[in-house]
C-alpha cells in the first residue's frame, strides 16, 4: 500500500493527467506546494514501486496499477467532500479537512461513509432534520 505522501502524489498525478492529458514535475510541485526536487525523488520512488513510468525527458505515465489506485483516491476525496458538505461543514473548511483525514481512514470506514451519503441522498428530509439540529447547536453556541 502507498504511504499517505505517496497517495497525495498519485492522486495529483491522476488529476493532472485527467484534466490536462499530462503531468509534469513542475505541475505536480505547484499542485502540492512542494519543491520540484522533492517531486523528482518521489516520482522515482513511484516508478520503482510500479505506480508510474518516469522517463526524465518524456514525462510520466501511470501504470494500470497507478491508474486504478489514482481513480480510487480521487473518488475517496470526492466522497469525503460530499460527506462534509452533507453534514453542513462550511465550504471554506471542506478541502483542507478532507486533505487532513483522507489518508487516515480504513477503506471499511470510507465505504460506510459512502453508505451514509447514499442514505442522505435517498432521504433528503433527513438532511433537513440534521440542518435543524445544526441550527439549534449554532444558536446555543451563540448564547455562550
Ligand atoms: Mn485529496
Amino acid at each position: 500500500m502507498p504511504t499517505p505522501s505517496m497517495e497525495d502524489y498519485i492522486e495529483q498525478i491522476y488529476l493532472l493527467i485527467d484534466n490536462k492529458g499530462y503531468a509534469r514535475v513542475s505541475d505536480i510541485a505547484e499542485a502540492l506546494e512542494v519543491h520540484p526536487s522533492s517531486v523528482t525523488k518521489m516520482v522515482q520512488k513511484l516508478d520503482r514501486e510500479s505506480y508510474i513510468v518516469y522517463e526524465r525527458y518524456r514525462g510520466l505515465i501511470l501504470t494500470s496499477k497507478g491508474k486504478k489506485i489514482g481513480k480510487r483516491l480521487v473518488e475517496r476525496h470526492d466522497l469525503l467532500e460530499k460527506f462534509l458538505q452533507t453534514i453542513g461543514v462550511k465550504q471554506e473548511n471542506i478541502y483542507d479537512d478532507v486533505e487532513g483525514i483522507e489518508h487516515h481512514l480504513s477503506w471499511d470506514s470510507i465505504d460506510r461513509i459512502g453508505d451514509l451519503v447514499q442514505y442522505f441522498e435517498e432521504n433528503p428530509e433527513r438532511v433537513a432534520d440534521l440542518k435543524l439540529i445544526h441550527d439549534r447547536t449554532e444558536e446555543e453556541e451563540a448564547k455562550k
